[in-house]
Formats: C-alpha cells, sequence, structure tokens
C-alpha cells in the first residue's frame, strides 16, 4: 500500500523529533525544500556580497599584517559563499539560478552589507560585532535539522570565530591606543550597533518564516532571542573597553538579567531590506560587474567540460 503525504509527513517530523538529520534523497515537504532554499540562498549572497565592504580596505590596509588578515578573511568569506551554494544545490536549484535571482533583485542578502565602510577601524567593527552576530545565529542553524546546512555552518562557525577574534582585537587595540583611534573605534561602534542588531530580522510578533522554520527545526531559537542574547554579551565587552553604546535608553535589568534597548528603527530596517539603503545600488552594481567580468571563466569552464564530456 502507497504511502500517503500525511502518513511521510508524520514520519518526517518524527525523524525530526529524534534529532535526526534529514539528507538530500529524502522524503521532504515542499515548504521545507522552499524555505531552506531561501534561507540557504540570501545566506550564500549574504557571503559573497559581504566580501565588498571589507574588500574595499584590502589596499588600504595600515601593515602587512593587517592586510594578510584582511585578505584571508575576505576569501573565507567567499568559501562561505561556496559551502552554502553547494548545500542548497542538493535541495534542486541550480546555482546559476539562484545567482540570477539575486541580480535581478529578486533574492534578498543581509541587510548589514548595505553600509559603506568609511575608516579603517569598520573592518575591526565588522569582525567583532557583524561576524559575532552572525556567529549567533550559525551556531543555531549548525544544529538545524537538515544535514548539508547544519555541516556547512560547522565549519563556517569555526572560520567565524577567527574573524571574531580579529575584530575584538583590532578595536580592544583602538580603543586603548591614541585619542584618533579611540574616536575611530566609538564613531564605528556608533555606525555599526544598530545595523547588527537589526541582522536577527524582525522582532518574533513580525517574523512570518519562523512558525514554519521552527516546526521543522531549522530554526531553534528566535530572532529576538538570538538578538538579546547578542545583545547582552556584547555590551558589558563594550564598557570593559570604555566605549559608548549609542543607545539613550540602554539599561540593565536586574530581573531578567537582561540588557534592555531602546526601539530599532524598523522603517529604516525595511527600507534597506527594499533596497534604498545607503549602498544598495552600489552593492547590487559591483555584483552584476564581477558577474559580467566572469562570464568568459564560464564560458571556458562549460567548454572544458564539453569537451572532456564531463
Ligand atoms: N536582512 O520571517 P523573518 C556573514 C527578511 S553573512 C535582509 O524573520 P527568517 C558575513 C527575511 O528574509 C551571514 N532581510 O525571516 C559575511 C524575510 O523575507 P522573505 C548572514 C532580512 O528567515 C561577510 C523577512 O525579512 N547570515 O556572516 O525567519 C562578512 C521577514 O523575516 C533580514 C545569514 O544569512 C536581514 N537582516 O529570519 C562578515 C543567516 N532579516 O525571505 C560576515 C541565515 C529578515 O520572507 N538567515 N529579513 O522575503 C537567517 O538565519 C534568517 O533568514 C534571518 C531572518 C534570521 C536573517
Amino acid at each position: 500500500m502507497e504511502t500517503s503525504d500525511a502518513d511521510k509527513l508524520a514520519q518526517f517530523e518524527a525523524r525530526i523529533a529524534r534529532g535526526e538529520k534529514i539528507e538530500p534523497g529524502d522524503w521532504m515537504p515542499e515548504g521545507y525544500r522552499r524555505q531552506l532554499i531561501r534561507m540557504i540562498g540570501q545566506h550564500a549572497h549574504s557571503e559573497i556580497v559581504g566580501m565588498l565592504p571589507e574588500g574595499a580596505w584590502i589596499t588600504a590596509a595600515p601593515t602587512l599584517r593587517r592586510k594578510l588578515v584582511l585578505i584571508a578573511k575576505v576569501q573565507d568569506e567567499a568559501g562561505h559563499g561556496q559551502y552554502l551554494y553547494h548545500a542548497a544545490e542538493t535541495l534542486g536549484v541550480s546555482r546559476e539560478h539562484m545567482v540570477d535571482e539575486l541580480l535581478a533583485g529578486k533574492a534578498k542578502y543581509s541587510s548589514i552589507f548595505n553600509y559603506p565602510t568609511l575608516t579603517w577601524a569598520d573592518v575591526g567593527m565588522i569582525g567583532w560585532l557583524v561576524d559575532g552576530a552572525a556567529i549567533k545565529n550559525q551556531t543555531m542553524l549548525a544544529q538545524c535539522s537538515y544535514g548539508p546546512y547544519s555541516r556547512a555552518m560547522v565549519r563556517i562557525c569555526a572560520e567565524e570565530t577567527f574573524h571574531f577574534k580579529q575584530g575584538k582585537e583590532m578595536i580592544s587595540i583602538y580603543a586603548q591606543g591614541t585619542p584618533l583611534q579611540r574616536e575611530m573605534a566609538q564613531d564605528a561602534l556608533n555606525r555599526w550597533w544598530w545595523p547588527s542588531l537589526m541582522m536577527f530580522g524582525p522582532h518574533d510578533s513580525d517574523s512570518a518564516n519562523t512558525p514554519t522554520l521552527t516546526r521543522w527545526g531549522i530554526k531553534t531559537r528566535s530572532n529576538d532571542e538570538l538578538r538579546q542574547k547578542f545583545i547582552n554579551e556584547m555590551v558589558p565587552e563594550f564598557h570593559a573597553l570604555d566605549l559608548s553604546i549609542p543607545d539613550p535608553d540602554l539599561r540593565y535589568d536586574e530581573a531578567s538579567g537582561n540588557w534592555l534597548i531602546g526601539p530599532i528603527d524598523w522603517d529604516h530596517f525595511w527600507q534597506v531590506v527594499k533596497g534604498n539603503g545607503p549602498m544598495n545600488k552600489e552593492r547590487m552594481a559591483a555584483r552584476r560587474k564581477a558577474h559580467e567580468d566572469g562570464q568568459w571563466v564560464r564560458e571556458a569552464l562549460a567548454a572544458y567540460a564539453e569537451r572532456l564530456n564531463v
């Protein structure tokens, strides 16, 4: 007797409840596949677009050591994009299609990469704050129910931890350095604090995808839970360096043990997500140019593969 879709769904959900990983050839509901393609695709695009803000500083790094570290970091992000595109491809979508969707403005990427990197201190602040926020979210995703995504996350988190540490090292040195270095560190914190908190996505009450993602073990923590955890860890770190958080409403709540923040400017967030942030147009123009410049490489590879008959 044929197993009905309802039975298959029940078996699928029982596997997730037992903590088993779902693998590419396994039966999965269409909604699960669609959510994963959306999220892994966005994640891959974020890694690739995310190379641009820091990449802009490679030629202007202040020392050879800093330049080497930055080149390695930006290269790591490219690698993360590769793992993630591969993970998404196991769900039956091609990388070409995902890239076309990005370049056509149909697929999203993280809002955080639509801000300019105005000074060298921004490179340190991105490492500490942005990679720090990403690790919070990705450590959760390393536990997610889809095998290829969770395994990609394990390696990505290890590398992001390294990025986080180099950013923290830089900002710690600048915060205790010359008055100008301190000023640069504070200015970078002023500009990157709120966008980093927005990386976690809208409040849970406005997060349309969370119920489905939670039901199927893709997300095990909500946007607000992860954001709060991140705030609680970061605030004491910045205070220890005598850097101030740009939030007049920030206060410690004894009862919950949480650092409570003022209201997030969600209108601004949605404008950035819709393509109207400070650097959206430049970021997409850079990606389109890179895609056009790479056309001959793709053609050469396709011709070579045809010759080898692979
Ligand atoms: N930016 O229902 P919600 C890195 C969208 S890169 C833009 O809560 P969900 C790095 C969301 O897509 C790592 N859009 O969504 C690289 C949804 O729209 P759609 C980046 C956002 O999926 C280089 C709508 O808002 N990390 O580390 O449940 C250098 C409603 O939201 C954003 C990832 O990509 C946003 N911030 O939760 C340095 C992690 N937030 O798709 C560092 C993977 C929300 O329904 N992604 N939206 O049209 C996720 O974990 C989740 O997708 C999110 C959002 C937590 C971001």
